[in-house]
């Protein structure tokens, strides 16, 4: 490992992020590996575990999604649940080795009432629990943000999705400036900020890197950056579709992790469709995160003996202790 200080860059242009992206490939990964060495240990990924506290029926139509009401994918759905419930998954998690427990609500936006004070009230246990606990519950307004940071929510995930022309193919009910006008809510009540994206919605490469180009934007980088492979749900508009590219999607981690160096990069949605070499080359291309458990929030995730063989195959190692950031200093 090096000592070198990488520097980090917010003005990151498209045809920069293209043209590392499009290198030849042992070029690209090569480039992705040094900076991950300088900033993480390289051998060592962290574990979340999701938990949806609330189910399906959402008003919004992302098209990728099974919990929007806009469709029929037979999703169960079931409102906030009690805390007893969240209490124990988030101990199993724990168990389990996750971190990071991270709640999720079909919702559009936080409505001030009932539900957020059951949300608040969930997030004040696992904080208990002594583990980083992370939320994604939609829109918020600055005083819920400050609020959900009060109870001691230390992470908010919020996706910016794909690029912003290609956002309106995907979703009609909101717009990319309502996405960052939450990201920087969050960010002014001084809890962490997790975003990402999707790749595989029929969106170009370009999309793509004009995704990690607004991430990169950001006055502070996203902490976390989730990069999700579409899970294809039966019902949504998105169900059928080509496969996206195992070595298209290395290269977009590897231009992530150069682009946002010292930014854990989450090998997210979409590894149950991943062979174990694609994951490996994802973890050299700078992925240091993954979601662990047998579910995501709705669908099927490798379950822990698959994900701990894969790590003794490779001879990498779950990070045991908590704050998902690099313990290497920018
Ligand atoms: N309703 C909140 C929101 O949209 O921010 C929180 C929950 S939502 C399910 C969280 C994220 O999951 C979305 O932003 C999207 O990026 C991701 N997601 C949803 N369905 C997916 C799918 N089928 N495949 C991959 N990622 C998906
Ligand atoms: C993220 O980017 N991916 C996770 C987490 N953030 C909340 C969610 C993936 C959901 C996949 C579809 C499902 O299981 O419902
Ligand atoms: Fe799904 Fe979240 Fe979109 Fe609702 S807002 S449809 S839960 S991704």
């Amino acid at each position: 490992m090096t000592n070198e200080t990488i520097a980090i860059r917010h003005d990151w242009t498209r045809e920069e992020a293209s043209s590392i992206y499009s290198q030849p490939f042992p070029d690209l990964l090569y480039q992705a590996q040094t900076i991950h060495r300088a900033t993480f240990n390289p051998r060592e990924v962290q574990r979340s575990t999701l938990l949806s506290v609330k189910t399906g029926g959402c008003p919004e139509d992302c098209a990728y999604c099974p919990q929007s009401a806009h469709y029929k994918t037979g999703v169960e759905r079931h409102s906030v649940l009690p805390v007893e419930v969240v209490r124990s998954k988030a101990l199993q998690a724990k168990e389990q080795g996750s971190t990071r427990f991270c709640m999720g609500a079909a919702w559009r936006e936080v409505k001030d009432g009932k539900d957020f004070e059951a949300i608040l009230d969930l997030v004040r246990e696992v904080k208990s629990l002594d583990m980083e606990v992370c939320c994604t519950l939609g829109m918020l307004t600055e005083s819920q943000a400050e609020r959900l940071r009060e109870a001691g929510c230390y992470a908010y995930n919020h996706n910016l999705d794909t690029s912003p022309e290609y956002y309106g193919e995907i979703i009609s009910t909101r717009t990319y400036e309502d996405r960052l006008k939450t990201l920087s809510n969050v960010r002014k009540a001084g809890m962490t900020v997790c975003c990402g994206g999707i790749v595989g919605m029929g969106e170009k490469a370009d999309d793509r890197l004009g995704l990690l180009v607004q991430l990169a934007s950001q006055e502070v980088h996203p902490e976390s950056v989730p990069l999700n492979m579409l899970v294809r749900v039966e019902g949504t508009p998105l169900a059928e579709g080509g496969k996206v590219d195992p070595l298209e999607f290395v290269r977009l981690v590897a231009t992530a992790r150069i682009m946002m160096p010292y930014s854990m990069v989450r090998l997210s949605a979409g590894r149950t469709e991943m062979s174990d070499e694609m994951q490996a080359l994802c973890f050299v291309a700078g992925a240091n995160s993954i979601f662990a458990g047998e579910k995501l929030l709705t669908t099927p995730n490798p379950g822990e003996d698959h994900d701990n063989k894969l790590m003794k195959r490779l001879g990498m190692n779950f990070r045991e202790h908590k704050e998902c950031h690099s313990s290497i200093a920018a």
